[in-house]
């Protein structure tokens, strides 16, 4: 047993470190904002959770100008270690791991159905301030728009703040 403790340290450290570098690129790599063309994303928020360590919920409008299907591929929220599709549906949530959205289609993102669930937020976010989403789509295009940070509260907030607890049972 002792004999296998000092390599299972070292790929403990690997992956500690690995961690690291990807939030450090992450960071560097939403710098500049980007735009896919034809598509127009507005109303971002992103509700901060009344409960520390819960995760936030990013809501917005998306819609296709363009003439062709555009897939949504993956979300980034700047100060989240990580960001999710995830889509509501009665009592349960489902991750969408990708949504296609058709030309002249509209996509909202909204409490109580699809949403974009943020989890491990750096303290730095407080209400009032912004935070930068990223969508990338499955051809490598990315849309970069601004989610305003709003402070948990009300019915509704506290309705999510319910639905995240879930959601991180059985993620985990
Ligand atoms: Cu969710």
């Amino acid at each position: 047993m002792n004999r296998f403790a000092p390599l299972f340290l070292a790929v403990s450290l690997a992956v500690l470190s690995a961690c690291g570098q990807q939030a450090a690129k992450d960071e560097t790599s939403q710098v500049a904002p980007e735009a896919k063309p034809g598509l127009a994303l507005s109303g971002g928020e992103l509700v901060l959770p009344a409960v520390k360590g819960n995760p936030a919920g990013g809501y917005f409008t998306l819609v296709n100008n363009g003439d062709k299907a555009v897939t949504l591929a993956a979300v980034n929220v700047t100060g989240t270690a990580r960001a999710e599709m995830h889509e509501t549906t009665g009592e349960s949530m489902t991750p969408l791991a990708t949504l296609e959205i058709k030309p002249g289609e509209t996509v909202r993102f909204e409490r109580g159905g699809k949403h974009v669930m943020a989890f491990d937020l750096d303290p730095a976010l407080t209400a009032g301030g912004t935070a930068e989403l990223t969508l990338t789509f499955a051809d490598g295009d990315k849309l970069s728009a601004p989610l305003k940070l709003q402070a948990p509260g009300g019915d509704m907030g506290s309705m999510e703040g319910m639905d995240h607890s879930v959601h991180m049972e059985h993620s985990n």
